[in-house]
């Protein structure tokens, strides 16, 4: 039975008699180029491998020569036998890329797996293990990679007592009850799966924070973590609450401008690297969604940022300070309140702090623009955060695969700092030597046999490591990847699951939020439809977003409305500002428009609204016709998971398409057009 379990590290048999010759020939002949802990995860790693591909465990040879046919070591190591252009050439790739490739010696070819240190090592050998799994190993041909981004970040937000917020794949898969006595096996998986991707990062707890973390008894099970995951290249952060200095420091002000709440953040800081000598630093979320802040002292985000970073820095730390702020006391479009808040304070915040800026300006919707932060400030450090876990997207319920999303707004051209900017030159560009650069994504596992509830969950996860390394990558390139990993190599499976995948998250947008709605799920889950929530406060409620009356849908955020659209690059502000120019996936994100407002395909919009949410029905059910096709070609356990699931789905498009449709008649009382299936 195959529960997923293994993710897309279940090393099946190599079937290939030439691939297998190959592979056994190498494993037979281990050397490894010196000794430390991120060799020995190696040598686990080729065990587990060997056994399941080759039904064989490695032979590790003791010398250099002799034996030996598979090297494994850091250019250092190897210096000797490594020509000085080799040196050179695997030197640029920087601190965790990896080569590998042929190496003659002394008349005889040797394979080599080269990092620059033991941790680009680990990753040259997972990507040697992913072009077996793949059949794209070739071993006369040399491969060479490094990320672009410095830290590849997951955010858990783990309450600490085993509830996730937004987790939807069972409890958290942090035992803080048992730890630090217990060390579940699971957190070796997790560590390998992430390092297998590339992820060197984790902030353990919930940015909506609870200061107990920061405590000497979870500092020592915090410590249990960091000592596991360090061999694989991950470093610890915690979320830091900024009223930690009163909750457990016994201070009557988290003031960061105090003496005293200064002395607190040393110490706690000085503590922590006791246990960990290379911790991360912290994540905070301060001043929103009432989250303790700087603003309570009349101070600013830079001030309190800077007096935490100011802590860390002695350390090395980093200071990663989010810019999802919005407050109801600001009367202003919440799409506005992040860069109002933040471009007055650039070039204010130290080297080690990071601003990590969710991908668009609302909150993780269907579809968003991109976040207007980006480009706008020259002299801050941005990090990007998106969200894996899928709050506002089906849960663990729905098959939305996220890397054409992310792709979209990666790609994304801002206009600035320069003509040829895009969200990733942004995100990939240090602003001076000194700054590290961040991708960060709200992770969707859990204590879910297959870890993210959704099989096909587990793609977010891999597809968000990728993008993280390299984000210029393109989806349908992830795509493959993951499919061969998951489901083997027949190629007519891969390419029907490849087009399922590939669709998916088109077909959400279009029966949740086509042509630019947004924000009209359900209150405060976030799960079904709910264009009519309404009540308490106004930018929690659906009709603040879209708008709908009589006469029109839609948020008009040009001049003549929020103008929001201000705060982009005039080449957008003004290409955005036509109705009649603007990508019309954003059309509604930004412009208030008669319901007879003619589309491009020369529909009404509302025909056109009607046909969306019809089509993203018509796609939910392909998909899940697709599906049913593989039945045979697939293990009947994970077979019938999806199947299950994908049924969901499509009841829920036409929840969904039938909710929003009649919701926005009550409102326009306009007859629905012929060509679609009529919504009861
Ligand atoms: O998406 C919203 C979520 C909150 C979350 C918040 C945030 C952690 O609904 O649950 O809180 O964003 O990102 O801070």
């Amino acid at each position: 039975a195959n529960d997923g379990y293994k993710l897309w590290l279940d090393y099946q048999p190599i079937q290939d008699p030439e691939l297998k010759t190959q592979v056994k020939n190498l494993l037979d002949g281990v050397f490894f180029y010196g000794e430390n802990d991120t060799y020995q995860v190696i040598k686990k790693e080729l065990e587990l491998a060997s056994e399941n591909m080759l039904d064989q465990s490695p032979i590790y040879s003791q010398e250099r020569l002799g034996n030996s046919k598979l090297w494994i070591g850091t250019r250092d190591q190897l210096s000797q036998v490594l020509s000085l252009t080799q040196q050179g050439e695997i030197r640029e790739l920087g601190a965790d890329g990896y080569w590998r490739g042929p190496l003659v010696f002394e008349g005889k070819t040797y394979y080599a797996i080269i990092g620059n240190n033991p941790v680009g090592t680990l990753y040259g050998v997972f990507n040697w293990l992913n072009s077996i799994q793949t059949k794209t190993f070739n071993s006369s041909s040399i491969i060479s990679d490094s990320p672009k981004v410095k830290v590849r970040m997951l955010n858990h937000w783990d309450n600490l007592d085993r509830t996730v917020e937004r987790g939807y794949a069972g409890a958290s898969i942090w035992d803080w009850h048992r730890l630090p006595g217990y060390v579940d096996p699971r957190y070796i998986d997790y560590a390998r799966a992430n390092a297998s991707l590339g992820i060197n990062a984790v902030s353990l707890t919930n940015v909506n924070a609870n200061a107990l973390i920061l405590t000497t008894d979870f500092m020592k099970k915090v410590k249990v973590l960091a000592d596991l995951f360090r061999p694989y290249g991950i470093k610890v952060f915690l979320t830091a609450r900024f009223s930690a200095p009163i909750q457990i420091g016994g201070l009557k002000t988290a003031d960061p401008l105090d003496p005293e709440v200064i002395k607190f953040w040393k110490e706690k800081t000085v503590e922590m690297y006791s246990f960990i000598p290379d911790f991360g630093g912290f994540l905070v979320k301060a001043n929103s969604e009432g989250q303790p802040g700087p603003h309570e002292y009349g101070r600013n985000h830079a001030e309190g940022a800077n007096m935490l970073a100011d802590a860390l820095a002695p350390h090395g730390g980093l200071l990663i300070w989010r810019a999802f702020v919005y407050s109801h006391e600001v009367d202003e479009d919440r799409h506005k309140q992040a860069n109002l808040e933040f471009e007055p304070l650039d070039g204010k915040f130290r080297d080690n702090v990071i601003i990590q800026v969710k991908n668009g300006a609302i909150d993780f919707q269907p579809r968003e623009p991109f976040h207007p932060l980006f480009g706008a400030v020259n002299h801050t450090q941005l990090g990007m955060e998106f969200q894996i876990t899928q709050e506002y997207l089906g849960q663990a319920t729905q098959l939305v695969f996220l890397a054409p999303m992310w792709e979209e707004v990666l790609k994304s051209k801002t206009f600035q700092p320069s003509q040829s900017s895009t969200v990733a030159s942004v995100v990939e560009t240090p602003i001076n030597e000194n700054h590290k650069t961040l991708i960060a994504g709200v992770s969707n596992i859990g204590t879910d046999r297959n870890w993210t509830g959704h099989l096909f969950g587990q793609a977010n996860w891999y597809a968000f490591g990728k993008l993280a390394w390299d984000p210029e990558l393109d989806s349908k390139a992830i795509t493959d990847e993951w499919i061969k990993l998951t489901f083997g190599n027949s190629s007519e499976l891969a390419s029907k699951i490849e087009t399922m995948m590939l669709e998916s998250h088109e077909a959400a947008v279009d029966y949740m939020t086509p042509l630019g709605l947004h924000h009209i799920m359900g209150r405060s889950h976030h799960y079904g439809p709910g264009p009519w929530v309404t009540g308490g406060r106004a930018d929690w409620t659906s009709l603040y977003y879209h708008r709908a009356d009589s006469l029109g849908i839609g948020f008009d955020r040009t001049s003549s409305g929020s103008d929001a659209l201000a705060q982009y690059a005039p080449e957008i502000a003004q290409e955005w500002s036509d109705p009649n120019q603007i990508p019309e996936k954003f059309l509604l994100w930004f412009h208030h428009l008669p319901w007879d407002f003619k589309l491009k395909n020369g529909m009404t919009l509302w025909d056109g609204i009607a046909n969306h949410y019809d089509l993203g029905v018509k796609k939910a059910r392909e998909m899940q016709q697709t599906w049913a096709s593989l039945k045979g070609e697939i293990d009947p356990e994970r077979f019938h998971h999806v199947e299950q699931l994908l049924a969901i789905q499509v009841e829920e498009a036409e929840w969904w398409r039938n909710a929003c449709l009649l919701y926005f008649q009550s409102i326009n009382h306009l007859p629905f057009p012929d060509n679609i299936e009529k919504p009861e």
